[in-house]
């Protein structure tokens, strides 16, 4: 064979190859017919960013104290004078600017010779921190489980002044720590300006609480609102700091905030429609997804985000009656409901050891959180939400299993889970006695009103019970604490722990918040943890919507 004949059959080869390929994928494509459109449902429906400048408010000076939050605080050290049209070098190298509030966007600043001259490029470091002990610790050697490049720390060189520099990356913070790292002798320069161009894609204010609701639930309520905003710019994101993408969980309690506050129904909408463009080819979604450069997922089987997004498309399409949407989208909830019939065994227990070798079961940053009895619950919470979802689609008849399925986990549920004795659901092997336990447990249903009100009263006392980890599972306590009636306990949790937070100077809601230890990190570093994140925005949602408790 000649060489020309051999490339000509090579080609046609691999033209095969990938023609059979591509055609395999279509095949098996579940949403083949959809993807497209839902894609571009989403990008229709991708909100304009709005920017705001902003201006310092001053300089702090970053101080030890046992008390402060993490073993430090930021103490005024008086107006932005301090560093504007003044000398900057090695002695004033460390100062720290403060912008008074949390902020997501780009940072400019501009400077300038105030002597003699710039005989060699000047190198400034700017570290931008969300918290005051994020700028008290040394990054290096860094530690942590996660990319050290998460931290917000940038490195500047200027060769020819004026100039104004505008820092490429997208950062999110409050305090800027700006360090002096070189410049030539006999030379001067100063800074004459440093601002920030904040974005979000949140455009109302909601409005004021009643006037009977007592300062720091207003507190609790302003934060909320601040940390939802900072997070809700062209999807969901379930931190501006980190990880800046659209993950279901946080986008499903975020839309529950988004409901009671801002009110931003396209943004839900587009981030429903987006995670099912990206889900798999199996008809399973993506437990995340990134925008840019183009909307692609991270390939994430997150088995409990999975039924939540069913849950959200049921609230999204209750609260707001855009029935298109939910029926759009109504083959991707159904496809989930699959999760749920894999693992559901005759006894009408989850095989939670199955599940938990082949997925991700979350639930908590919670080392140790036994997952047999959240895994239960939520189960039966998602057959029943998906099951209203499809009365309000007039889909029942697709899923006419799903009443009977559930009756049939809840009652196993109820034999395996729940001791008479002590009033408390157990989990796994040993048994274990946990908040999420309990609160799914409550929120499925499994447990009868007086159940849960004996459960969660009693949990308080069991010393070896498993707390929450993170916001995001105190969520689902203060839910159950509702559902069960217990509307003065629900204050009171809420109050306590996102109040704790008030307390601390937390100017948005944390990723992970432990009382009794403010260093906790699940990527083994705290500066890399978010302490803006979406999923701690919910006692907006709480607050809000259940009026009567909150806010009398
Ligand atoms: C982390 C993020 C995100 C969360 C996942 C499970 O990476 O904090 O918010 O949804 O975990």
């Amino acid at each position: 064979m000649t060489s020309t004949l051999a490339r000509i059959y090579t080609s046609l080869l691999l033209f095969s190859i990938i023609t059979f390929t591509s055609t395999q994928i279509t095949a098996q494509d579940l949403y083949a017919p959809f993807r497209q459109a839902w894609l571009k449902k989403a990008e229709e429906y991708k909100p304009t960013l709005t920017e705001t400048i902003k201006h310092p408010v001053g300089v702090v000076k970053l101080e030890k104290d046992a008390a402060a939050f993490q073993g430090w605080k930021a103490v005024n050290a008086g107006g932005i004078e301090q560093l504007y049209n003044k000398s900057f070098n090695q002695k004033s190298s460390g100062l720290v600017v403060d912008f008074g509030e949390h902020m997501t966007g780009y940072c400019t600043f501009t400077l300038k010779t105030l002597r003699g001259d710039m005989d060699a490029p000047l190198r400034l470091k700017l570290t931008f921190g969300e918290v005051p002990a994020e700028l008290a610790t040394p990054f290096d050697p860094y530690p942590g489980g996660l990319s050290r490049a998460w931290l917000q720390d940038e490195t500047v060189t200027v060769s020819v002044l004026p100039a104004t520099v505008t820092i490429l990356r997208r950062v999110a913070f409050r305090y800027v720590k700006i360090e002096w790292l070189g410049s030539s002798s006999g030379f001067e320069f100063g800074f004459s300006d440093i601002q920030f161009k904040a974005s979000t894609s949140v455009t109302v204010t909601p409005p004021e609480l009643a006037a009977t609701t007592s300062p720091i639930i207003k507190e609790i309520d302003r934060i909320g609102l601040a940390t939802l905003k900072e997070c809700m710019q062209t999807v969901y994101e379930d931190g501006p700091k980190r990880d800046r993408r659209l993950w279901i969980g946080d986008t499903y309690l975020e839309s529950l905030a988004n409901l009671y506050s801002f009110k931003n129904d396209a943004l839900t909408k587009r981030c429903l429609y987006l995670l099912a463009g990206l889900s798999n080819e199996d008809g399973i979604l993506n437990a995340n997804v990134f925008e840019l450069p183009e909307p692609h997922p991270q390939k994430s089987r997150l088995l409990d985000y999975c039924f939540l997004y069913n849950v959200a498309l049921k609230e999204y399409v209750a609260a707001t009656g855009d029935k298109q949407t939910g029926l759009d989208l109504w083959p991707v909830a159904k496809k989930q409901l699959d999760i749920a019939k894999m693992y559901s065994g005759a006894d009408g227990m989850m095989d939670y050891v199955k599940a938990g070798k082949e997925w991700w079961v979350f639930f908590d940053w919670k080392d140790g959180l036994d997952k047999q009895a959240p895994l239960q619950g939520i189960a039966i919470y998602t057959l029943n939400q998906t099951y209203a979802l499809a009365k309000l689609l007039g889909k029942e008849n697709e899923v006419a299993e799903l009443p009977a399925m559930a009756k049939k986990l809840k009652e196993a549920a109820h034999k395996n889970l729940y001791d008479k004795t002590t009033g408390l659901f157990i989990s796994g092997p040993n048994k274990q006695v946990s908040y999420g336990g309990q609160a799914w447990m409550i929120l499925s249903g499994v447990a009868s009103k007086a159940e849960a009100q004996k459960a969660l009263k009693a949990l308080p006392a069991v010393t070896d019970a498993v707390h929450p980890g993170a916001p995001y599972m105190y969520h689902y306590y203060i839910a159950a604490l509702i559902e069960s009636g217990l509307k003065a306990e629900a204050k009171e949790a809420l109050t306590s722990y996102w109040g704790g937070m008030v307390k601390k100077g937390a100017d948005t809601f944390w990723e992970v918040y432990d009382p009794n230890d403010e260093l906790k990190s699940p990527y083994n570093f705290f500066p890399v943890n978010s302490y803006c994140h979406a999923w701690s925005c919910t006692p907006v949602y709480f607050i809000r919507k259940y009026p009567e408790i909150f806010q009398q």
